[in-house]
């Protein structure tokens, strides 16, 4: 009988690896606990190249809420897009995450920002994020992390200072 590994893959093979910058966000419940948690779980996986500060931002889109804590971080893994998205929403509803108001509080808000070398425009799964560029909560933590950072073809470094100023002066780093 043949008792030799089956298993084995073709000699040469490995799976692509994808750089992918999530935004981590809660302004509900103990919101500096939820992203810590976010961050733990995927530093298990072993995948986390960069991780910024945590932020404290101002509610972005008109709703009046609490302020949020945000952070921005990178990650490299052999998991695909469509894994970060499952994995995302997985934690997302172990936070109990609910959707009654767009743009509204929640416990957790896992995004997929930006995803080297990859497009998409599947509406669950739109890549790079359609307001990344614009959103300072996403592009002032990510620039702390990744300073050489680049979305669509533009210095992260060059969108932050394009910001407008009324947007970006209440952002405060956490010392966490
Ligand atoms: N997320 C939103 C809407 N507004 N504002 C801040 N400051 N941070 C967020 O993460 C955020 C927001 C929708 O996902
Ligand atoms: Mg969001
Ligand atoms: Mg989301």
């Amino acid at each position: 009988m043949n008792s030799g590994p089956v298993h084995t893959p073709p000699r040469g093979f490995s799976a692509p690896m994808y750089h992918t910058v999530l935004s981590l966000g809660s302004n509900l419940g103990d919101s500096e606990a939820l992203v810590a948690w976010v961050v733990a779980n995927a530093r298990q996986l072993g995948s986390v190249k960069t991780v910024s500060s945590m932020y404290s931002t101002p509610p972005w889109g008109g709703v009046e809420q609490p302020d949020f804590r945000n952070v921005t971080m990178a990650v490299e893994s052999e998991y695909t897009p469509r894994q970060w998205l499952l994995w995302g929403s997985n934690l997302e509803a172990r936070a109990m995450r609910t959707r009654e108001v767009r743009w509204g509080p929640r416990t957790l808000d896992v995004d997929i920002v930006d995803i080297e070398g990859y497009s998409s425009s599947d509406p669950e799964l739109t890549v790079p994020h359609p307001f990344a560029h614009e959103r300072a909560f996403v592009l002032i933590p990510w620039l702390a992390a990744e300073p050489a950072a680049k979305l669509k073809g533009q210095d992260v470094s060059a969108l932050v200072a394009a910001l407008d100023p009324q947007e970006t002066v209440n952002i405060h780093r956490l010392g966490l």
